[in-house]
């Protein structure tokens, strides 16, 4: 993986050295034993919230759409760990769990953390009152100020300049935060996609650009919607840094996030980060059966192969961290949500997820008013 060239200035030293620096001088290098197993952990927790809201739809007690973010779970996980609770997150359709791995590092139930409770995002999927959006659009179109997630809304590559305008403001009010906008490789086709990173680069502003290339905008693949190699030369157009990442290793998408966002923070302005992956099913769970047929099977199964669950154990086994019976204790690696059980999961992660389905099954539903309500302006 590398850096793409870019105009070589000293401008983008730290990324530069990102690129050129051997294994041992990598940020994720610096992580702690319990660092990495939280990681793990994290890991663990986005693939169980994926394949139980399939086992729940299934068996009737959910309903909407599920883009699944099943084998991307690596680039939300990576990407989101090295943040600053101050910074913003512009998450979209496919980020669910980034709602709540905000700011989740070994504080998943602290309620004053800068990310949303397990319960919130919960009762959000189920349409509950108890919820931010409150049963009124889609699961992922919700966000909160306090929090510092950009709402996220349909119209795709839309929140990269509100991201941009986010963090312009921060940074006239004396702040240092950081934006992180996810966005597919499709939606880097958007008139907007250019018009925002070319502001932010015109400004020199902390946006940092995730690009989840898992090769599909729904039924288009990649080579229709971008005509370079990598999406991430995109950059060269705006002279700002690009970087490619192995999306099914969480490390090598902290350490390429992590030099974007110390660039970022230091006032050398915005970068994209191209996340390489690929969608494990159908655009949402309403196209599975029709992928299975717009995409070869032979595509399907070597996009899968390289599981990041696997790809993170691997990892800390060989850097001592997991070992012996306790390094293959949970399996859930390569397995659908039909295959996939609670035993392949820690307890700790089954118990957090069932704690936000109980308090999203127990929450009311909205009162019918309320859907005439919040349209216009409401009389206090
Ligand atoms: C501006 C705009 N055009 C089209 C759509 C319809 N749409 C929703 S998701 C999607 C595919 C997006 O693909 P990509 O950006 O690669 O993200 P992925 O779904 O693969 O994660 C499309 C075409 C939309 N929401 N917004
Ligand atoms: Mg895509």
């Amino acid at each position: 993986m590398s850096v793409i060239p870019t105009t070589g200035t000293a401008a983008f030293e730290p990324l530069a050295e990102i690129a050129e620096s051997t294994n041992d001088s990598r940020p994720s290098q610096l992580l702690t034993k319990e660092d990495c197993l939280e990681i793990f952990n994290q890991l663990y927790l986005a693939r169980y919230f994926d394949i139980r809201l399939i086992k729940e739809k299934k068996r009737g007690r959910l309903r909407g759409t599920l883009y699944s973010s099943h084998n991307q779970e690596a680039i939300l996980v990576g990407a989101l760990f090295g943040l600053k609770a101050t910074d913003w997150i512009s998450p979209i359709h496919r980020d669910m769990p980034a709602f709540f791995l905000k700011d989740s590092k070994f504080q998943w139930d602290d309620p004053t953390r800068s990310g949303m409770s397990i319960e919130e995002v919960c009762a959000q999927v189920w349409g509950k009152v108890d919820s931010p959006g409150r049963a009124r659009d889609n699961w992922s179109h919700i966000g909160s100020k306090s929090k510092r997630i950009i709402h996220s809304t349909s119209m795709l590559a839309g929140t990269i300049p509100v991201a941009a305008g986010v963090v312009y403001a921060d940074r006239m009010n004396g702040g240092d935060a950081v934006v992180l906008t996810f966005n597919g490789e499709g939606s880097t086709a958007q008139g907007i996609f250019h018009e925002a990173v070319n502001f932010a680069a015109v400004h020199k502003l902390p946006v940092v650009t995730i690009v989840e290339n898992n090769q599909w905008a729904y039924g288009t693949p990649v080579h229709m919607g971008c005509p370079t190699p990598d999406v991430a030369d995109r950059a060269h157009g705006y002279g700002i840094p690009g970087l490619v990442a192995d999306g099914q290793d969480v490390f090598d998408v902290y350490d390429k996030v992590m030099a974007a966002v110390e660039h970022a923070r230091s006032g050398k302005g915005p970068s994209i980060v191209e996340c390489k992956t690929f969608r494990a099913y159908g655009h949402g769970d309403h196209d599975d059966d029709r992928a299975m047929k717009y995409r070869p099977s032979e595509e399907i199964e070597k996009g899968r192969t390289r599981d990041p669950i696997a790809i993170c154990r691997e990892s800390l086994i060989e850097r001592g961290f997991l070992s012996g019976a306790e390094a293959e204790q949970y399996i859930a690696e390569r397995k659908s949500a039909s295959e996939a059980t609670n035993d392949d999961f820690p307890p700790v992660v089954v118990e957090y997820l069932n704690r936000g389905i109980e308090f999203a099954l127990n929450s009311p539903l909205p009162n019918a008013e309320e859907g005439a309500m919040w349209v216009f302006k409401e009389n206090a």
